[in-house]
């Protein structure tokens, strides 16, 4: 049944784009057909990927993960699972629930159980098809919390206080705060690393993760000797960085306090309406975007997203219609992209074993490329007669 998945986004996202699934172009219509890109194995480090064509050409390599846990939104979607979803095509992809960076933070194991099946049912039902991509849970590979610790050699103490999300999730309590969430940046690059990934599609949050990832890999390859693709983080000009309903100068948050934060992606139809109606919106009434109108500028962005139209066409459409026609529309529009998500959603969770297959499968082939990958970094660093 998964293998089925269909990939829904908003609906007029969905009648504009055909997926030539299984072959190496990308058909958007209206636009020109994209050529799926593809690297020589002598730009993909020293040792040969086990996926190398005859012809020593391959296509790109995707990894991206997402942590189970909080409640999946649209922001986690407009910023990285729908770009995952359309570009899956195009590359070769691993995509990973990562539950051990989930244990940075207080969780109990039911609820790290409960959310890691319900995020694999939501990155099927919103599109993740296992023919095209690995998708898999980040502890049923074990070389992931290994080459952590080997990564932590080259990884100074001084980078990792300067990241941005410690300070924002540790709240600068050095004394509450787990050790895990200090060196979770250090976890995220031993998951992309191991893969041999070029291109890390994810919201504007992660950028300085993956900065982080590159200069350990350049300090790691410098030390001894090309093991690691140098990552480049995939961030999209849109939808990077969807704010907070309730406050447009923070960032969409699955942990955040207040549900008024988000729309989940499990949120029904008259909590997107209420959460819609509530959005914070910015003095004045005119619907435009700019750096005055923060509130509007991210409605106006997730409207155009969801609708495939840019925020100044939207802006066209309301003009002189003011906030409360703009709202109402925009409750709609979501609900209607939710909608198909929400049905395949309910399948799934009415058959449990559908994502655990998935997944089981996913780690069996992303283990057999771990432990090749792993093999080659211990003889490299000394590890072991
Ligand atoms: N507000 C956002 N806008 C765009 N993209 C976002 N992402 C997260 N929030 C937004 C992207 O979603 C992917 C998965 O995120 P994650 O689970 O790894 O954790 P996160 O980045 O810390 O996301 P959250 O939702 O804010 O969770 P909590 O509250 O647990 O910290 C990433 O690609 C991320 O960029």
């Amino acid at each position: 049944m998964a293998g089925n998945a269909s990939i829904p986004h908003g609906r007029a996202a969905y009648n504009a784009r055909t997926i030539a699934r299984g072959s190496r172009q990308l058909c958007l219509k209206g636009s020109k057909r994209l050529s799926a890109p593809v690297v020589t194995e002598r730009t993909a480090g020293a040792v040969p990927r086990m996926d190398s064509t005859v012809s020593g050409e391959r296509r790109q390599r995707v990894f991206s993960g997402i942590q189970p846990s909080g409640n999946f939104h649209i922001g986690n979607y407009l910023g990285a699972i729908r770009n995952w979803v359309t570009q899956q095509a195009l590359y070769e992809n691993m995509f990973c629930i990562v539950d051990l960076h989930a244990l940075s933070l207080p969780t109990t194991p039911d609820a790290l159980r409960r959310n890691t099946q319900s995020l694999a049912n939501i990155l099927l039902a919103s599109g993740l098809d296992p023919q095209q991509s690995i998708i898999f849970i980040q502890s049923d590979v074990r070389e992931h919390a290994e080459l952590c610790w080997l990564l932590n050699s080259v990884t100074q103490f001084g980078e990792l206080r300067r990241m941005t999300q410690f300070k924002d999730k540790g709240g600068g309590q050095d004394e509450g705060v787990s050790a895990a969430l200090f060196v979770y940046p250090v976890l995220q690059a031993a998951d992309i690393l191991l893969y041999d990934t070029d291109l890390v599609p994810v919201g504007e949050d992660q950028k300085q993760h993956i900065e982080l990832t590159r200069d350990a890999a350049s300090r790691f390859n410098a030390r001894y000797g090309t093991t690691f693709v140098l990552p480049k983080p995939d961030i999209k000009p849109e939808g990077a960085r969807i704010m907070a309903l309730d406050d447009p100068t923070v960032k969409m948050s699955k942990s955040a306090a207040s549900p008024n934060n988000y729309i989940a992606l499990s949120d029904d139809a008259d909590t997107i309406r209420r959460k819609v109606r509530r959005a914070v919106t910015d003095s004045g009434s005119d619907v435009t975007a700019g750096p005055d109108k923060p509130a509007l500028t991210n409605l106006l962005t997730i409207f155009g997203l969801f609708t495939s139209q840019s925020i100044s066409s939207v802006e066209e459409q309301y003009a002189g219609k003011g906030y409360g026609a703009f709202k109402t529309d925009l409750a709609e529009v979501v609900v209607d992209a939710l909608s198909p998500i929400q049905q395949r959603l309910a399948e799934l969770e009415a058959n449990p074993t559908a994502a655990r297959d998935v997944l089981t499968a996913g780690a069996d082939r992303a283990r057999e490329q771990a432990s090749a990958k792993m093999a080659h970094v211990r003889e490299r660093m000394g590890l072991g007669l």
